[in-house]
């Protein structure tokens, strides 16, 4: 009796928080999202934002089934499986889709943003709308960009003070020419490797560093394998929302809706929480053991101008249309 009550208020709640998705047309969909951190992350949490408000403006029809840490494998994989329609959404880096998509190495130029608010410019205004619309013709579409944030420097070897220090030093890359380019000018051995292999390379010395946001390396733990942090910032990393655009195309104009709010919601949200949480991460790291360092401005100097030709190849990815774009893009915005 008391259950039955419970379920009609439950039916009836459901109905009055999205009166136009019982008229709309909207079917009942599974919809699987694969990411690659862990549940506990800022990665994880903005999918739960993000299934929470599909289900809310789509009346209960539409559930997505996050998948994370990787279980549906690494972002190129996610990335295959979506073009072949095997997948539905991901989410992932812009740097992993460069091999299918060059001109997302745009986002990888070394100390290209200065904030993540003047990124959070680029990446929604025309460039970066630009950038994503690239993506249709290789089976993707792209909803809109999260945050990683800004990438840096952790070794089980030395504190890494300034360019000599990475001479020697075995480091992951993301498995995109850039990066590794970008590790190899520094004098890094660097080695390409899919984030879902990182930390066993870590734990095993297969690999003595990495790099990633703060967030990152608080939520998949490697400060327990991982001695030095040495903060370079050196790259901005974006987080990109795609979907599988042979599901896509048997989408509702009304389906499509509700994933495109959805998207933005989790947007809003995963910036906010990723940069309250990185506001916090540097003291969580510290007080889980790791040694941190800055790196003096001069130095920091010295690594731009020691990679700085990595922009050509780059130019090169992009092609000057999108180049520029970004370049005046940015300037207007440092203007005021
Ligand atoms: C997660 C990756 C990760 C990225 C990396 O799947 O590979 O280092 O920073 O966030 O996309």
């Amino acid at each position: 009796m008391k259950l039955k009550a419970l379920f009609l208020a439950a039916t009836l709640a459901a109905g009055a928080m999205a009166p136009q998705a019982q008229a709309a047309d909207i079917q009942t969909r599974l919809i699987r999202f694969g990411y690659g951190l862990n549940q506990d992350s800022n990665q994880g949490r903005a999918v739960q934002v993000f299934a929470d408000e599909v289900a809310k403006l789509s009346g209960g029809k539409m559930k997505i089934r996050a998948i994370g840490a990787a279980a549906l494998g690494s972002d190129i994989q996610m990335q295959q499986a979506l073009i072949g329609g095997a997948q539905e959404m991901m989410v992932g880096s812009t740097a992993t889709l460069v091999g299918i998509t060059p001109e997302m190495a745009m986002w990888d130029t070394p100390f290209l943003f200065n904030s993540g608010e003047e990124a959070d410019k680029i990446l929604d205004g025309r460039a970066g709308q630009m950038l994503m619309e690239k993506l249709s013709d290789k089976g993707l579409v792209g909803l809109v960009y999260w945050e990683n944030g800004f990438r840096n420097l952790t070794n089980s070897q030395k504190p890494v003070t300034r360019v000599e220090d990475f001479g020697g030093l075995k480091l992951r890359v993301m498995q995109n020419t850039v990066f590794l380019d970008t590790f190899q000018r520094l004098g890094a051995n660097a080695i390409p490797l899919p984030f879902s292999e990182l930390f066993t390379a870590l734990e095993t010395k297969t690999v003595d560093g990495q790099e990633n946001p703060y967030n990152t390396i608080l939520s998949s733990k490697f400060y327990e394998v991982q001695k030095y942090l040495s903060i370079t910032n050196h790259v901005y990393s974006p987080w990109i929302v795609t979907a599988s655009k042979k599901w896509w195309d048997g989408l509702s104009a009304d389906e499509r809706d509700v994933l495109l709010k959805a998207a933005v919601v989790s947007r809003d949200f995963e910036r906010k929480d990723t940069r309250a949480e990185a506001d916090k991460a540097l003291a969580q790291l510290k007080a889980d053991g790791m040694q941190i360092n800055e790196v003096a401005p001069a130095e920091i100097e010295r690594m731009r101008e020691t990679i700085k030709p990595v922009n050509e190849q780059i130019k090169q990815n992009v092609g000057p249309a999108v180049w520029q774009a970004v370049q005046n893009q940015l300037k207007a915005i440092r203007q005021g």
